[in-house]
């Protein structure tokens, strides 16, 4: 099912035209209303909206970043005065303050349309019951599926995260047939199932929606097989307006298809920042269209991907993001080897005997050397630890040429996330 065939089946002709257009009332917008935006705008040579004669124009509009969202707390970016927003949220960042996002009663509009066409894109149907496990609150996971999951017609339960045994019960009882929360926590939630004593089976779960954080093809595997349902990657940013920016088609599975009438979306060379073709690998940059409360030209996300526009078999014509290597800033630089965690994850999870729960610790050694550990837990009993440990430092330094030490901890002890995992955890202090 495509929830707005008219517009996620554009000839990309037409959706770069209907772009355009879009891009320049945001251009307008952001010279009329909003300072910051303006003076950048006007030095880089844009005094009007018409200065941009086509798509290809917008390389030369300077990038905006999250320090800049930063900067101008909370609310010095706004387009609207503050008294028209509907609501706000905030980015999960853990230091410092944290990265505030406006909406307009338009916006939420927006931001539920887009959710409801990545719950079908994903399989979801009208009548479905759905169990929402993000977080409810500043976070964006929460509110953003439920706004879509209401206007697809789901039935919503809206558990948010924590209390697992009592989720399980609820899935249970109430036969929720799509989980909704980030693949840590579904794994977390599959734990807490076989502990109980519980048949996945027995459960009525179909799909799942998982994003928010980096996860790889073997940890989705994990998921399908321990909880008997097809897992889908969701991907979005609170920046951008939070999750909906991107989902999977059910048929295809190979990238996540952009909303793009909304989010015009460009993939750039991270150090020169200039952009990067179809297929190549660089940073996802984004440029609002539709926005109200809080237009962005040119966001720099940090997320690495890259972008196919070929067509595909579900009908849409829109371009599909690669799942996320990670983020820039997580990519570690180790004896000058680069090495984003997801790495990691891979290859532990194609270890035999260990389970897909996970930290990477990064310390510095008094020879200024850095050194990683990874820690990890058998995957049940019969596991034997100093087995598991061999096989699992074999299989990271044949894999990264990098020497890991790792911990094989007892089951359970590595620490489970109800929302985001924490999963480096970098103790270098300079
Ligand atoms: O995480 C929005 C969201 C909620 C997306 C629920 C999907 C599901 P923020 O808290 O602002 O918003 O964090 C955004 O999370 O820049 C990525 O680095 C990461 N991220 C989001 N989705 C994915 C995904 C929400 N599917 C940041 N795969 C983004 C990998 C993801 N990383």
């Amino acid at each position: 099912m495509i929830w707005n065939p008219e517009a996620e089946t554009l000839p990309r002709e037409r959706l770069r035209a209907l772009q355009l257009e879009r891009l320049r009332g945001t251009i307008s917008l952001l010279l009329r209303a909003v300072p910051a935006q303006a003076a950048r705008m006007r030095a880089a040579g844009i005094e009007s909206a018409s200065d941009l004669r086509s798509l290809d124009d917008l390389r030369g509009l300077p990038f905006w970043t999250k320090a800049d969202l930063r900067e101008h707390y909370p609310f010095g970016l706004l387009a609207v005065p503050r008294e028209l927003l509907a609501r706000v949220h905030a980015s999960s960042g853990t230091r410092g303050k944290p990265t505030t996002v406006g909406y307009t009663r338009g916006d939420l509009e927006v931001w539920s349309e887009v959710m409801a066409r990545g719950l079908a894109l994903g399989g979801a149907r009208p009548g479905m019951m759905m169990h929402n496990a993000y977080g409810y609150g500043l976070f964006t996971g929460g509110l953003g599926f439920q706004q879509g999951a209401e206007l697809l017609g789901c039935t919503v339960v809206p558990i948010s995260g924590g209390l697992t045994q009592r989720q399980v019960m609820l899935m249970q009882d109430l036969r929720a047939e799509v989980l909704c929360c980030t693949p840590s926590y579904a794994l977390h939630i599959a734990q807490t199932i076989a502990e109980q004593g519980v048949d996945p089976a027995t459960l009525n779960l179909a799909v799942g929606f998982f994003g928010a954080e980096p996860w790889t093809e073997q940890m989705r595997a994990e998921i399908e097989r321990r909880l008997g349902l097809m897992a889908i990657n969701i991907y979005g940013l609170s920046e951008i307006v939070g999750p909906g920016v991107s989902a999977e088609c059910h048929e295809e599975r190979r990238g996540a298809h952009v909303q793009e009438d909304h989010f015009l979306v460009e993939v750039v060379e991270p150090e020169s920042g200039e952009p990067l073709a179809p297929g190549q690998e660089g940073e996802l940059v984004f440029t609002t269209l539709t926005k109200e409360a809080l237009p962005l030209v040119r966001y720099r996300t940090g997320d690495i991907s890259a972008l196919d526009v070929a067509p595909c078999r579900c009908g849409r014509t829109t371009a599909r993001m690669a799942r996320l290597r990670g983020r820039r800033d997580d990519m570690l630089i180790i004896r000058g080897v680069n090495l984003y965690p997801s790495e990691v994850e891979r290859i532990l999870l194609g270890v035999d005997g260990a389970a897909p729960h996970y930290q990477l610790f990064v310390d510095r050694a008094p020879s200024m050397l850095d050194e990683l550990t990874v820690t990890c837990e058998p995957a049940g009993h019969g596991v034997d630890a100093e087995g598991l440990r061999q096989r699992a430092e074999a299989a990271l330094r044949d894999e990264t040429g990098l020497t890991m030490t790792v911990h094989v901890l007892a089951e359970g002890e590595v620490p489970r996330s109800e929302g985001k995992a924490v999963r480096v955890v970098d103790r270098r202090t300079d």
